[in-house]
């Protein structure tokens, strides 16, 4: 309890605190799919903006939440979605990369306790400038009436 407290707080926070760090990426809207329960697995979605003047990828993701974290996309595969491993997801400059359900995400395996509805699931987003960024990402659960909401 102490530490959603804290976490509640923290998220009141601007997000500009993060900023200052020489990071070109930020985080839009993060936020963690509540899984189905027992799921060993949720996917993170956000949007990352690059403000910088050269392309950056985001080469690893990690958090205390889950054993491991992967990057994700889902590809059309003889009919069916099906979800792949991919090595990076490139922002490029001045540009942002939407990780939304369906298409790229941020899959946390491996998780380490049920994620409930209210929950902050913290992240840690590594770049191949050398660069991190933290991330909050609150756990919401799935509105299936908002699927599309999000897509193209
Ligand atoms: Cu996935």
């Amino acid at each position: 309890m102490h530490i959603k407290h804290l976490i509640a707080l923290g998220l009141a926070l601007p997000c500009l605190a993060f900023a200052g760090a020489g990071n070109s990426v930020s985080a839009g809207n993060p936020h963690v799919r509540q899984p189905p329960p027992n799921a060993p697995a949720a996917g993170a979605f956000m949007t990352l903006r690059n403000t910088g003047a050269t392309e950056v990828r985001l080469v690893a993701a990690s958090s205390p939440a889950a054993g491991r974290a992967e990057l994700h996309t889902h590809r059309h595969e003889d009919g069916m979605m099906k979800m792949r491993r991919i090595e990076a997801i490139a922002i490029r400059a001045g540009g942002e990369a939407v990780l939304q359900p369906g298409g790229l995400h941020v899959m946390l395996m491996d998780l380490k306790s049920p994620l409930g509805e209210g929950d902050v699931v913290p992240l840690e987003l590594q770049f191949d400038d050398g660069s991190s960024l933290r991330v909050d990402a609150p756990v919401v659960r799935p509105a299936t009436g908002m699927q599309g909401a999000g897509g193209h």
